[in-house]
């Protein structure tokens, strides 16, 4: 039997120990953890499982406070906005820990993976154009959340002409 406490199905320098043997791991890092488990019998036969464990500071965990700040608030659909979620905080995980996904036009779909906080983003909005409220979902390493939203308005460059029909009475 082996063990992997950072996840990764890293057994390598393990000795195979009995099963009958429990182990024990400390973690420097708050946070969910994976950890990993393979286990052979006396005929080299093997299967591994995975579980998840979460490491809250004393207290417990608090969801984070997001903060999201859209440069420029106002453009074209050529024009790349720029937002930044990096004001965001949590009352244990730095902004490198801190993960963040967008949903452009606050539709209820979030558009992005979960990104790192501390990085900043650009979206272009090609098109679409009107008055569009994005959402940020910041989470914190213990899976807790916190939306912020900012409205931007996106205009097209040149005027759009509908096509008009009238009705010969
Ligand atoms: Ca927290
Ligand atoms: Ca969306």
């Amino acid at each position: 039997m082996k063990w992997d406490k950072w996840g990764g199905f890293n057994f390598s320098g393990q000795d195979w120990q009995p099963a009958t043997q429990p182990v024990q791991f400390t973690y420097d890092r708050l946070g969910q953890h994976t950890v990993d488990l393979i286990v052979m019998d006396t005929g080299y036969l093997m299967d591994d499982t995975e579980c998840v464990l979460e490491v809250v500071p004393p207290g417990g965990n608090n969801p984070p406070t997001a903060q999201l700040v859209i440069t420029p608030t106002t453009g074209t659909i050529t024009t790349t906005f720029t937002l930044d979620v990096s004001g965001s905080t949590d009352d244990h995980d730095a902004i490198y820990d801190l993960s963040v996904r967008f949903d452009w036009t606050d539709d209820g779909v979030f558009d992005t993976s979960w990104l790192n906080a501390s990085q900043t983003y650009t979206v272009t909005f090609h098109d679409m154009w009107g008055q569009f409220t994005v959402r940020a979902r910041v989470m914190d390493s213990g899976g807790l959340t916190d939306d912020a939203t900012q409205t931007i308005t996106v205009t097209t460059p040149y005027r759009i002409f509908l096509p008009l029909a009238t009705k010969s009475q």
